[in-house]
């Protein structure tokens, strides 16, 4: 149940990573006042020394003072209070399970990010387009195609599950990841489809361009 007086401050850097913003569009288009707080890198530098972030990393929620942590948990509250989560205990399961999931195949790049030699960093992007990600994309194409025709990751409506992927599938396939092209996801068409679906509902287009000039 959503309360009126609730404060939520969602705490994130200025750039449209999946991490926050599958929150932050939750919150948006499930019409909850939230405050959309986006730290330079000094502040937050600031905030992590302080010790305030108990984790020292970025997302934080804020709501009504107490501090959350972990993009997943503060994916999946943002969900609830914006109507995006579903009603029985299996569907939460199942977007529960995408969400693990979202970390899971974010976690391929850590490898290639970490490697500061070109030509070993290039290798390990390589194999990822070659083998990784074509095999967890094809499992993410299963689930989606196990959920029926409607288009939904989950159920029949929208849910964080279906935000937080559109804006995961974005960042894999946007060209901005060295090594990885943009038709990484051609191999996988009903996720394709899903991604432009998504991508092209009216809220989604409106608060891209409002925060980041450009409507994808
Ligand atoms: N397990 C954390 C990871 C958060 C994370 O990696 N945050 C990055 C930004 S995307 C960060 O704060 N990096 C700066 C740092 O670690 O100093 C989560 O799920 O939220």
């Amino acid at each position: 149940m959503t309360d009126a007086r609730e404060t939520l401050r969602l705490i994130y850097f200025d750039f449209p990573f999946w991490r926050a913003e599958a929150s932050r569009l939750a919150l948006h288009i499930g019409g909850v006042e939230f405050e959309d707080v986006r730290p330079g890198r000094e502040e937050f530098r600031a905030m992590k020394a302080s010790g305030e972030l108990p984790y020292g990393q970025l997302p934080v929620l804020d709501v009504d003072g107490v501090r959350i942590a972990q993009s997943v948990a503060i994916a999946r509250f943002c969900g609830k209070r914006a109507g995006l989560y579903p009603e029985s205990d299996v569907d939460q399961a199942r977007v529960d399970e995408l969400l693990d999931t979202a970390t899971q195949i974010t976690s391929l790049l850590t490898p290639s990010f970490k490697e500061s030699d070109p030509e070993r960093r290039a290798a390990l992007r390589a194999n990822l387009v070659a083998r990784d990600l074509p095999q967890w994309f094809g499992f993410l194409e299963a689930r989606l195609l196990a959920n029926g025709d409607g288009g939904f990751l989950v159920g029949d409506q929208l849910t964080i599950a279906d935000l937080l992927f559109w804006k995961l599938l974005g960042w894999f396939s946007g060209g901005l990841l060295d090594g990885i092209p943009k038709t990484v996801l051609d191999g996988q068409p009903h996720l394709r489809a899903h991604f432009d679906t998504i991508d092209s509902l009216p809220e989604v287009r409106e608060w891209m361009e409002r925060h980041y000039g450009s409507p994808s």
